[in-house]
Formats: structure tokens, sequence, C-alpha cells
């Protein structure tokens, strides 16, 4: 099922309802966002500059750090009385990034996240499970909003607690499972060590997952997992554009389409800056269009992919963009949860028992991200009292998870036995490969 007609216009008229969009949001961003009409003043260009889609490369970049310099609200354009709601992802320092609705933009997301939700085959017959952690992310409420917009009876979940998990998806008959795609690969595989075999014994058919990357690959263990007959998506969003809702995979599995009547997405190379031809892999940049809460333009997204334009046997005429091959900056995704190292310096700098040189190792064990920070003490008479070292571990852990919202391992080595560098220093393993 296709949710609106504005999937399937010809080019012409997608691009028509951009242009009319593009130019009302300009105008609106310029008269209501103080920081960005300072921007678009010191680069010389005005709303009425903008006569074609071409126009777009003369307005200013958007960067997260703009969320920092301004937080939590300056890049707000509604005064605060006509947010109806709040989300948060993780900023580059201890302080997030907030994001804001308007009644009508909950609409508008919701809308767009029912469109994905119909591209990877929900209908009002379906159970869904949100396997996504509620709190803050954006990700959880905006699949159970766009769910429920198409009649689907939604679970709200949350995450963790696997016995639960399986308990409701037996109970409840579910058929559709939203969650990070490691997450649902860890509980396909509990699944089966506990002698259920999904095919048979579940009704679950369908996966609309996100939130962070799904390889090939992952895609394949997926279906070894739950079986032939589960048929999953990833989707792509984030939260200052309004969560999950930018782009969605049909059910013909290649690439994501884009809201293009919402959102216009351009690829940059992140070092020129320069726009880059259609085709061609770079950094998405995402332009908000009728938002009124947070209307960004030019928003810097740092995830690498390509757009494809040639028309899809879905009926959907949205371009699409690829699988994120990975981050312009140094933005780790981890369980779902974005992750700076910059965060995690700030939390162990502040501690008087530890030196500022720290390594980070991110793995995946039994299908889950883990990382490990090393850090070196300053002082290497700790490693004999086992109590004090015990004491400092739980301390320093505690304040890392409440800063990234995240469980970390820990690892206290004595002074001086971490790699020192001479360059730009590489504090940062990725070891997981294929998303596996
Ligand atoms: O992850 C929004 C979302 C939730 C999208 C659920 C889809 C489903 P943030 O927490 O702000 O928002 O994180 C955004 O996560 O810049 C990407 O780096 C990464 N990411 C999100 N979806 C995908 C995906 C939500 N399908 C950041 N593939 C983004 C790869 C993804 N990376």
């Amino acid at each position: 099922m296709i949710w609106a007609k504005e999937e399937t216009l010809p080019r012409d008229e997608i691009e028509a309802i951009q242009l009319r969009k593009l130019g009302e949001t300009v105008r609106y961003i310029y008269g209501r966002v103080k920081p960005y009409r300072d921007k678009m003043d010191a680069a010389g260009v005005k709303p009425e500059d903008i006569h074609t889609l071409d126009d777009l490369k003369k307005l200013p970049f958007t960067y997260k750090a703009d969320f920092k310099d301004h937080y939590p609200d300056g890049l707000f354009a509604v005064d605060k009385k006509e947010i109806v709601r709040y989300h948060a992802s993780s900023g580059t320092t201890g302080k997030p990034t907030v994001v804001g609705y308007t009644r009508n933009d909950l609409d508008m997301w919701l809308n767009n996240v029912a469109r994905l939700a119909c591209m990877g085959g929900a209908t009002a017959d379906d159970v869904a499970q949100i396997s996504f952690g509620y709190g803050t992310f954006t990700g959880a409420l905006g699949l159970h909003g766009g769910l429920e917009k198409i009649g689907a009876s939604v679970i709200p979940m949350s995450s963790g607690n696997t016995n639960k998990q399986i308990m409701f998806l037996q109970d409840m008959e579910v058929t559709l499972l939203v969650a990070t795609p490691s997450y649902a690969l860890h509980l396909g595989e509990e699944i089966r060590r506990r002698g259920i075999d999904p095919s048979k014994d579940l009704k679950l058919h369908i996966g609309l997952f996100g939130g962070e990357g799904m390889t090939e690959p992952m895609r394949d263990e997926m279906h070894k997992v739950w079986g032939d007959q589960f048929v999953c998506t990833q989707n792509y969003g984030m939260s200052e554009l309004c969560g999950p809702g930018v782009a969605g995979e049909c059910t013909e599995l290649c690439g994501m389409h884009v809201n293009e009547d919402w959102f216009i997405p351009e690829i940059i190379d992140p070092k020129t800056e320069e726009v880059l031809p259609p085709g061609e892999r770079g950094e998405l940049v995402v332009t908000c269009l009728g938002k009124e809460a947070l209307p960004l333009v030019r928003y810097r997204t740092g995830d690498m992919t390509r757009l494809m334009y040639e028309p899809c046997k879905c009926g959907r005429t949205t371009c699409r963009m690829e699988n994120i091959s990975g981050r312009a900056d140094d933005m780790l995704v981890i369980r779902g949860v974005n992750v700076f190292p910059t965060q995690i310096e700030e939390v162990l700098l502040k501690i008087d028992e530890i030196g500022p040189h720290y390594e980070i190792l991110v793995e995946r064990k039994n299908r889950l991200d883990v990382m490990t920070i090393t850090v070196e003490l300053i002082d290497d008479r700790l490693l004999d009292s086992y109590a004090q070292l015990g004491k400092l571990e739980e301390r320093i852990k505690t304040a890392l998870k409440s800063q990234l919202g995240l469980a970390t391992q820990l690892r206290l080595v004595a002074p001086n036995s971490l790699q020192r560098f001479e360059g730009k220093a590489k504090r940062v393993t990725d070891l997981r490969k294929d998303g596996l």
C-alpha cells in the first residue's frame, strides 16, 4: 500500500512542491530564527534570492555545532507555548541536542512514518511490538505514532527485558517488530536458543528497523534467524530532521525512498562542501520543508550515502538513498545511540585519578555492540588496591552511563601504557564488520 499520493508524483511536480515550500521555509526561517538570519546576512543572501532549486546552493549550512551554540532551543522558530513535544539525542558534549514539534509538526512527522511503515508492508491488521527505547529517543514514539496512524495495534514494549519481549511476541501474536537491526538479531538468536522456531511458532513476518545501519550480510543473517517469511526493511532519519520518517525502504529492497515533499536531500563533498552530481557518494545534507518548530536549512547530517533517481518497481517516484556507508565525522552509533568521542573525553577529564589518554574499542559480541574504554591511571599504586580500584571503576562507569545513556566496559591500566601519537591521535578502533 502507498500511504500518500505525494510519493508517486512525476519529478517535475515533486520539484514544484519543493521549490514552493523552499521559498516559504527560507522566508520563515529568515524572519524567525536569528542565528540563521545572521548566517544568511553574512553570506549575503536574502530570501528573495531563491528562484530555483539550484539556488539552494547559495544558502549557508546548518551544523550540529549550531545546536550546541544555541542550546537548548535557540534554533526554534516558535514560542515555547506552541511546542507540544520535545525529544533529544546526543550532542557532541555533555548537553543533548534538543528538538521540538508543534502540533502540525507531529502530524507531518507521523504521516511520514506511516508512509515508511506502509513501504515496509505494514497494514491495519498488524500487531506491532516497539522494541526501541522510549526515553527521549525519537525512534520509539515516532514508529509508535506512525503505526497507530495506519491502524496497526501497537505494543509499547521499549528496549531490554528479553524474556518479556519473547513472551509478548508469542502471546500477543505479534506480526511486526520495530527494533535496531542488531537487537533484532540478538533477540532472534535468543528465541532460537529457547527452541522456538519463528517461522512455525510465531506470527512475526515484518521487521521495521532503523536507528543504525543494516548491511546486506546482516539482512541475510536476519532471514536465517527469523525465517524466510520475514521481510525486513530499514529506515533512516535523525532527531534534528524529525526522527524516523525521512527515508524508508520499500519491499523491493533497493534503497530508502526519501519523503521529498518534506525533505530536500543534497550530496556534498564533506571537505570542499561542493554539491556533487546525482549518483555520487558523499555527505547527505538535508533541508526540511514546512516544519514549524525547527525548520532546518542545509543540515549537515554527517552520514555518507548516494542518491538514486531511477524509478522504483514499487510505483513510488521519490529518490532513494543507499545504505549509509559511514560518517563524515567521528560519531559512533552504538546500539542505536549516537556517541561522540568528545562526550567520553569530557567525562574522563573530570576524574582526578585518571590521565588524559584513552582508547575506545567497539566490537560486536552476541550481535550487540560493546564499547570498551581503556584509560590510564595517574598513580600505579592504585593497581595494588583491589577495593579502591573497584570503587573508581564504578564511579567512572556511572559517570559515563549518565553522559552517554549507554553502559560501557572499562579497563584501567598503568600510567604510560597506552600508545602515544605524534600526529592526530587514533583513539577509536571500530571492529564491527559487515554489521555482524
Ligand atoms: O536514529 C532516528 C531514527 C529512529 C531513524 C528509528 C530510523 C528509525 P538519532 O538518534 O538522532 O535519530 O540518530 C541519527 O543515526 O545520523 C545516522 O548516523 C544513524 N542512523 C539512523 N538510521 C540509520 C540507518 C534516529 N537506517 C543517526 N542506517 C543518523 C544507518 C542510521 N544509520
